[in-house]
């Protein structure tokens, strides 16, 4: 297991020379964020964010993300020469030394809350998903906009690219993902990159947009459509684990022991109901996962990838990128690291 930390760059009020005095560090997980989504990547910038990891004694293994275009999920005409674009990204992030590459097929929007700072009873504040106050909300009306989020689009174009999925539907958007993943197959063979699909977060369809990576359904058809170990899952235990009708560990062990988790991100929930949570410290008693048994279900069934502490409170009065603060996400890469050491010393 290589532990990693996510990184925004130059501008992220973390700092490379705080993330390399976290035990255990092994490296950033990062990306090149100002190249229009459905560009190629230029090979010097991708350099350059290595030489950079590398000045703070930090490897650069693992992009999240290489965002793709929506006209490749649409799957519309011009997509061929979109899926051209990412593979001479992938295969220029594999000269530089990565080795798996995070992204996810959500239409139009990546993860969704309904806060990102709710206050908890100790003094700090997490991101939080209410049922009830997001189906209050229209994406096409409100000035709604997240982390994360593309936020390229003006409302107008937003709301005409939410016109263009009413004629997409699950199948069809199973049909695009299969469609891309078959067209990158013969850059991440040569480059050595693994493809990384991060969840549907939350896993559960949102503003009558279809979503696909949601379930061990959803998993069973992704590894046998394409039945190649380039084709792999972020195993993100909190986007899956916030639907408590997913058996987490049945899932981690089903794509574990087909060698299929090249990327784990770990966190917590506490689920508050069918389609409400809040997200939790890592420590399995904060939460609804047991992150112990997570662990050691991925270590039992042959992981042996990379892994990073995922969103964290905000605590000690750090103020930051909601999610993405120091504190909190370290205090979670030590905790992971801890039951690591014990499960593989119990060996
Ligand atoms: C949220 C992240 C996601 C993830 C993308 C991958 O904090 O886990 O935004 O990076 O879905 O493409």
């Amino acid at each position: 297991m290589k532990m990693t930390f996510r990184w925004y760059g130059a501008g992220d009020p973390v700092k490379l020379d705080q993330i390399r005095q976290i035990p255990g560090m092994s490296g950033i997980v990062t990306a090149v964020y100002d190249v229009p989504v459905g560009e190629p990547w230029p090979q010097a910038r991708i350099d350059d964010l290595r030489a950079q990891a590398q000045a703070h004694g930090l490897s650069m293994e693992v992009i999240e993300s290489v965002p793709v275009h929506e006209h490749i999920k649409l799957g519309l005409p011009d997509r061929d020469r979109l899926i051209d674009n990412y593979a001479q990204t992938i295969v220029s992030l594999g000269k530089a030394g990565v080795r798996c590459i995070c992204y996810n097929f959500m239409p139009v929007f990546d993860w969704l809350r309904s806060s990102l700072a709710e206050p908890l009873e100790d003094g700090s504040t997490c991101l939080a998903f209410h049922e009830e106050q997001v189906l209050a909300m229209d994406p096409a009306v409100s000035e709604l906009s997240l982390p994360g989020w593309d936020e390229s689009y003006t409302r107008e174009e937003l709301r005409a690219l939410l016109r263009q999925y009413e004629d997409v539907d699950e199948a069809q958007l199973w049909d695009n993902l299969i469609y891309f993943l078959r067209g990158i197959g013969e850059a991440c063979r040569q480059s050595g990159v693994r493809m990384a699909i991060h969840p549907d977060d939350p896993p559960w369809g949102i503003f009558g947009l279809p979503r696909i990576i949601r379930n061990m359904e959803s998993l069973q058809m992704l590894v046998s459509r394409v039945d190649e170990p380039y084709n792999g899952v972020t195993f993100c235990a909190g986007s899956f684990g916030s639907d408590p009708n997913n058996d987490l560990y049945a899932m981690a062990d089903f794509l574990a022991k087909r060698d299929r988790v090249p990327f784990v991100h770990a966190r917590n929930v506490l689920h508050l109901g069918q389609r409400s949570f809040r997200e939790a410290a890592h420590l399995s008693s904060c939460g609804s996962l047991d992150m112990y048994r997570l662990l050691k279900t991925l270590h039992d069934g042959g992981f042996d990838g990379y892994i990073r502490p995922d969103h964290g409170r905000m605590i000690w009065g750090e103020t930051g990128r909601p999610g993405y603060g120091l504190y909190d996400r370290a205090l979670g890469a030590a905790y992971l690291n801890g039951l690591w050491e014990a499960i593989v010393k119990a060996e």
